[in-house]
């Protein structure tokens, strides 16, 4: 066994999102998710919608002391532009959601849990999708600045740790490429459009945070769902297809978000391909200007690349990253079965190693890194306890990573799951589980996982223990 310390004041803890942990209790507006559930149920994984999702609403003050219980000192959660706004064009409050954040942010302090916010976690409020044609309307982002606005003036004098936006590259894949987001456009130019405005919105948010903001310790950043590019060899090609893969999956956000400009190259490809944003140079002076101050970085898998097999000048076809790079399939990649998705925790180290070579060394946090099991009741032992040794296993190989690009000099003060209690998931449902807390959904009955009970030990000691086979795994 070797024992790895990390930081004093690391943050360990967990992440949600409004939609996936509240429910639907007392919001009069509907987001793009219920109203794809409410108009589509079939699409969901056994037509479970976000109605009940995991009882936030109503048990957040339990589920809260849970999380103390398992040694969290920081929760990210979301706050629902449905929720917290009445009429959108003015940004009028909605009392109800008013209290409930408050409720939530006094709760985490009063159980020392540092409450860390995102204004948007995939959840455009549906009548702006209808009305002006949700993230293609550059009016939408005048109403989500006045959004984020009201949740500054509200919520900043406790709540220090503000993310614009969660995963905005999965808005534009899921929305506007591959057809798992409302509004399942598939539309090459409209999902760089999107793109764009994503990006000018965070931006925009930033600035009113810089005035709006009552917090002197207050800072803001962005969650990007890194997802390292790995090519399938060292021919010229498949490099190359690795690299326009990176521009594409990661620098879209990244590079905005925390220099202020795109690569030349991506801006290059876009105007070649007939497929670039509309802009003005206000947004591009709006974006330069307003980069973060801190990253979170989602990571769930490496995304290895090769050479595409057809050519990019194919005709009559619609428009697609993937014409300059595919996904390849790597013979005896250790994956986790039950979502599909490969486990490579190497990729870790080298997002710590690209975030302090590349992007100056910027302050980040492993905002979200888990995995998604099915049917996880199997694992319940005779004292009701899901023995979730995999997900211990799983967990200790990312942060013996993490610590190695900490020890490198990587600048990473965090690390925190995805999630504290078992959510709804999109149009996964409730189909795979990732909590350190399994949720019955029939009963809404918490119970902690053995993973919670070591998650606690580690949190609590800044230490963790890691079997030698670990160890030896990756010195090869
Ligand atoms: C991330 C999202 C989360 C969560 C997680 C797990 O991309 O930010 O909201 O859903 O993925 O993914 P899934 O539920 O699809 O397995």
């Amino acid at each position: 066994m070797v024992k790895k310390e990390f930081p004093k004041d690391f943050w360990w803890g967990a992440a949600t999102s409004g939609p996936q942990c509240e429910g639907r209790f007392n919001k009069n507006h509907a987001n793009n998710f219920d109203y794809l559930f409410d108009t589509k149920p079939e699409l969901f994984h056994d037509g479970i919608g976000p109605d009940t999702a995991s009882n936030f609403y109503n048990s957040f003050r339990e589920d809260i002391k849970m999380m103390k219980e398992i040694g969290m000192n920081s929760l990210r959660t979301s706050i629902q532009w449905t929720r917290l706004i009445a009429d959108f064009e003015e940004a009028t409050l909605r009392e109800d959601g008013v209290r409930f954040y408050n409720d939530v942010i006094d709760t985490c302090i009063e159980n020392g849990i540092r409450p860390v916010f995102a204004l948007n976690h995939f959840d455009l409020p549906a009548e702006l999708e209808h009305k002006y044609g949700g993230w293609l309307s550059k009016h939408v982002i005048d109403l989500y600045v006045k959004f984020a606005e009201q949740c500054f003036v509200l919520f900043s004098d406790r709540v220090v740790d503000w993310f614009t936006f969660n995963e905005p590259v999965v808005v534009v894949e899921g929305g506007y490429m591959y057809n798992f987001h409302y509004p399942m456009v598939v539309d090459g130019k409209k999902a760089m459009q999107a793109a764009f405005n994503l990006q000018v919105a965070s931006a925009r948010a930033i600035a009113n945070f810089r005035k709006s903001n009552k917090n002197s310790l207050g800072k803001i950043g962005i969650v990007l769902n890194l997802t390292p590019p790995y090519p399938r060899s060292d021919c010229e090609a498949d490099q190359q297809a690795s690299f326009y893969a990176n521009l594409f999956k990661n620098r879209l956000f990244m590079d905005p978000s925390a220099l202020g400009a795109y690569p030349s190259e991506l801006l290059e490809i876009l105007k070649k391909d007939k497929v670039m944003w509309e802009a003005s140079q206000e947004e591009y002076q709006v974006v330069k200007e307003n980069t973060i101050d801190y990253l979170g970085v989602n990571f769930y898998h490496p995304f290895r690349v090769k050479a595409p097999e057809l050519s990019s000048d194919a005709l009559a076809c619609d428009w697609f990253p993937e014409r300059y790079f595919e996904h390849y399939e790597m013979p005896g990649r250790r994956m986790n079965m039950d979502r599909g998705w490969e486990i490579f925790p190497q990729a870790l180290y080298d997002i710590g190693e690209n975030i302090k070579g590349n992007y100056g060394n910027l302050p980040w946090f492993v905002s979200e890194n888990g995995m998604g099991v099915s049917r996880e009741i199997r694992w319940t032992n005779a004292k009701g306890v899901v023995e979730d040794d995999y997900r211990i296993q799983f967990v200790t190989e990312h942060l013996y990573q993490l610590h190695k690009t900490i020890a490198a000099g990587s600048n990473c003060f965090g690390y925190h799951m995805w999630t504290p209690i078992d959510c709804w998931s999109w149009l996964n449902s409730y189909k795979n589980r990732y909590g350190f807390i399994a949720n019955d959904v029939h009963t809404q009955i918490k119970t902690i996982k053995k993973s919670g009970y070591w998650f606690k030990k580690v949190a609590e000691s800044d230490i963790l223990e890691v079997p030698q086979e670990i160890v030896d795994k990756f010195m090869v």
